[in-house]
């Protein structure tokens, strides 16, 4: 007997799929499922997280399949972006060329793993016939004035003369030439996702089938915090200044304010006095530090005085104005109320600098001591030292506080977001070209839809070593263009588009990927959105998790689109580790590459081994002996088909037969039922996606009907032809096969509707009922299975034993637990 034979077997399926155009997307849906995985960024061949991500799909996908829903499970390439440039810089080939090789690599392995993509589908970013459609997205955003340029400012390496994404910057040093980065104020374009912070956090609510955690990290990302506005009076000046706050009540605690380094006033306020070059030195320093570090609780916070004072126009106190890189220039307003009494930061910013300390709110029924106080009292209470406001609970009193200011005209209600709009522009070449036209006369003006795409230029050779501008502003033939309105020379936008841009929209392009006039009609959208499975890392949860609802809320607007949420439910793939434990990388060259396990193992070994090695949300160790055991599993069922398979072939129809009312052995019985257990635990994993335990239930399943002698032929057909077809989703060249060994109904094993399983067989017939008197076991009887509640709790009330125990004593209560047991209180 010889052991599963993977070489002749999973190529000819796989051709057997191709020519039955099994994953072919049906043109018009009638029961529809759409099923994506996240695309790939072609790097080189795919990785064991890949395969592992894209089997979780492929799995669900032949499971719908074989319940007769219309599929539409498309794959794709996220090209454009950093690493192809950077492979070109290195090995001196252009990044097309890179890239589209490594999609072709990438491709026939993802083939050889025969996943049910329809390929006809693919879609990749980098082609013009799809960065058209990026750019027409952002000419639509333009229109709605959700796109905009403004100066921002972003990381600066002085060494590489580049910006820098914030991914490459690491602790403050340049990711290459390991300098200190700084900030740099540039124009940079943007797109408005803070005009939709409310709905994509409200709208979260509607997604009851997203992993709590990523709607948590989505909430916090968005950041809603609900405050107040209060005015300033700089001394000696005329000019007011604003600050946000989460505590209006604490604002008669205010002895300081703290600047953001960034912001203007910081350097204005000392100019022309003895503090100005002391402030000046600060400001530069603060540049230097990352956010993570200035907003660190570790890290000690300090700041510089500026010599001048404001005035707290509620209290009517003069207080000291600071500059502090605890506080940052993008949030609020970019200066803080210092409240040391009951602000933890501020608390050690006063002790550091001698600043006073002025108690306002109280714990209830306490009274506290500046000059005791270790650290801030940050909860609410009682207030004090404020004025008319003194006596009041803190959460009312601030409110009251915010009143009056609205009164006074000195302050507001105001609701603040963490979340920025998102910056799109990047000064690179690979990229989407952002469709936007610069004339002396007639300013920033849209590429007409009907230009588009505005090309990447290709054949001039492009220096793309970066300058600190986009490389494309050195390519006369591209820059230099007319002004679409007036006719003049004008130049176009030199920058490309960040990469999370053409992910936002792509799972829209594969509804109708070959669409040349729009970028989908909006009847494909209909017939196939949502998406009714998304499969992807978790480390998108607060990028493109949050991007792609972003825009598929601005084109829901737009009437583009029949939904404005992308994904009714989403599942987040857990991590492939290496034996040891750790994260398998390429520096760690401690990869295993999906090609090499193919080439000793085939597809499916692999397959069942990693997808039983660990609940698919989970991380997964691969381990050697992983392999082995599925090894063994696969040689197992594969045996015992070669050995029965011939002499059953010419059995006729055994699906349709009453099994239970067959003369079947008590053996073959209990194996009946257990097949059907199986097919009903099955059925539910399959649709949770815990393909572990269904592999668990099919080796179960297998060890009994090793223990089983089988005498009837029809029914081991039967069993085997059942068995098959559970195991085709997970196992599917081999399911085939075995379909094929067992006489082959259909070409394919996923032209078979998934089986139902009998309700009939899946109860025991008898159980035994535990019956307990104030939890104690008293007695133990058989009884039918399918009894009531009722019926249990009437049996155990009238057996002999436990009537005589009871000797009239007051039953309190009953608790029935379903098939298993009675528990009398008294
Ligand atoms: C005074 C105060 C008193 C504050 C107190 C808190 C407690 P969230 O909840 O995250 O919105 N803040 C405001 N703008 C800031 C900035 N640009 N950089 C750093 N900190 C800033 O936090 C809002 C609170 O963070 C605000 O409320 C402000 O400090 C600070 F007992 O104002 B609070
Ligand atoms: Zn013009």
């Amino acid at each position: 007997m010889g052991s599963y034979p993977f070489e002749e077997i999973e190529h000819k399926w796989q051709k057997r799929w191709e020519e039955l155009g099994l994953f072919k997307t049906p043109e018009v849906p009638k029961k529809k499922m759409y099923i994506l995985e996240m695309f790939a960024y072609p790097s080189g061949d795919i990785h064991m997280g890949h395969f592992r991500n894209y089997t979780i799909g492929d799995v669900v996908a032949r499971y719908y399949l074989m319940n007769n829903y219309d599929i539409l499970h498309p794959f794709g390439w996220d090209a454009f972006g950093l690493p192809a440039e950077e492979a070109a810089i290195k090995r001196n080939i252009d990044p097309k060329t890179w890239t589209l090789n490594n999609i072709n690599i990438s491709r026939a392995t993802l083939k050889r793993v025969g996943i049910s993509y329809d390929w006809d589908r693919e879609v990749i970013t980098c082609n013009p016939d799809y960065y058209k459609w990026t750019q027409w997205i952002f000419l639509k955003l333009y229109e709605k004035g959700l796109a905009y340029q403004a100066e921002a400012a972003v990381n600066w390496c002085p060494s590489c003369k580049t910006v820098l994404a914030n991914e490459q910057v690491e602790a403050g040093i340049c990711w290459r030439c390991k300098s200190p980065v700084t900030k740099r104020t540039l124009t940079q374009w943007f797109f408005k996702i803070t005009a939709y912070a409310e709905r994509l956090l409200n709208d979260l609510d509607k997604l009851s089938e997203w992993p709590e955690n990523v709607k948590i990290m989505q909430r916090n990302w968005i950041g809603k915090s609900q405050g107040a506005e209060f005015d300033f009076l700089i001394e000696d000046s005329n000019k007011k200044f604003t600050v946000f706050t989460t505590r209006p009540d604490t604002i008669f605690g205010v002895t300081f304010v703290a600047i953001a380094p960034e912001h203007p006033l910081a350097t204005e306020l000392a100019r022309g006095t003895p503090y100005e070059k002391k402030v000046t030195d600060y400001v530069h320093q603060a540049q230097l530090k990352t956010e993570i570090d200035r907003t660190s609780e570790v890290t000690e916070k300090d700041g510089v005085f500026t010599g001048r004072y404001a005035l707290n126009l509620i209290s009517g106190e003069r207080v000291q104005l600071w500059v502090a890189d605890y506080v940052l220039p993008s949030y609020g307003t970019g200066i803080v109320m210092g409240v040391p009494a009951h602000d933890e930061r501020d608390f050690q910013f006063a002790k550091k600098y001698q600043i006073p300390i002025k108690v306002v709110i109280n714990p209830p029924g306490e009274s506290l001591d500046a000059t005791m106080m270790e650290s801030a009292y940050v909860d609410h209470g009682i207030m004090l030292n404020s004025g008319q406001f003194d006596g009041l609970p803190s959460e009312e009193g601030g409110k009251k506080v915010v009143e009056y200011a609205i009164g006074k005209g000195i302050g507001r209600f105001q609701v603040n977001y963490r979340l920025r709009d998102w910056l799109i522009s990047r000064q690179r070449y690979w990229g989407a070209p952002i469709p936007m036209i610069h004339c002396d006369d007639c300013g920033v003006v849209p590429v007409p839809e009907t230009e588009l795409p505005v090309l990447l230029p290709e054949e001039e050779k492009v220096d793309f070593i970066p300058k600190g501008r986009s490389p494309l502003e050195d390519v006369e033939s591209f820059r230099r263009v007319k002004c679409p309105r007036c006719g003049k020379m004008a130049s176009r936008d030199p920058d490309t588009m960040d990469t999370f841009v053409c992910s936002s929209w792509y799972h829209l392009r594969y509804v109708d990927p070959h669409n040349s006039k729009e970028p989908f009609s909006k009847e494909q959208a209909k017939l196939w959105l949502p998406i009714d499975l998304y499969i992807g890392g978790i480390e998108h949860a607060t990028g493109h998790l949050l991007y792609f609802r972003f825009i598929t809320k601005v084109l829901y607007d737009s009437g583009w689109l029949p939904v404005d949420e992308p994904a009714i439910r989403l599942f987040n793939h857990g991590m492939v580790l290496d034996e040891n434990g750790e994260v398998m990388s390429k520096s760690k060259g401690n990869v295993v590459s999906p090609v090499y396990l193919m080439d000793k193992y085939g597809v499916d070994i692999p397959r069942i081994a990693m997808l039983f090695a660990a609940p698919s949300d989970k991380e997964v160790r691969w381990t050697d002996e992983g392999v082995r055991g599925a090894t063994r599993f696969v040689n197992r069922i594969y045996r015992i088909y070669e050995q029965y398979a011939p002499t059953l072939v010419q059995l006729p129809e055994v699906s349709n037969k009453k099994w239970l009312e067959q003369d079947l052995s008590p053996a073959e019985q209990r194996l009946y039922r257990k097949l059907h257990q199986t097919l009903k635990a099955i059925t539910h994993d399959l649709n949770t996606l815990e393909f572990n335990t269904a592999i668990a239930a099919l080796m179960e399943l297998l060890n009994q009907y090793d223990r089983t002698e089988i005498n009837h032929k029809e029914f081991l057909k039967y069993f085997l032809r059942s068995f098959a077809l559970m195991l085709a989703p997970l196992a599917p060249h081999l399911a085939e096969e075995l379909w094929a060994k067992l006489g082959a109904e259909t070409p394919s094993i996923f032209k078979v509707t998934w089986p139902e399983y009998d309700p009939k067989a899946i109860h025991e017939d008898e159980i035994e009922l535990v019956i307990q008197i104030n939890g104690k076991i008293r007695a133990r009887q058989k009884v039918s299975a399918d009894l009531s509640d009722e019926e249990l709790k009437n049996i155990a009330l009238n057996h002999e034993k436990i009537e005589k125990l009871l000797d009239n004593k007051k039953v309190k209560r009953v608790i029935v637990v379903k098939g298993r047991l009675v528990n009398i209180v008294v």
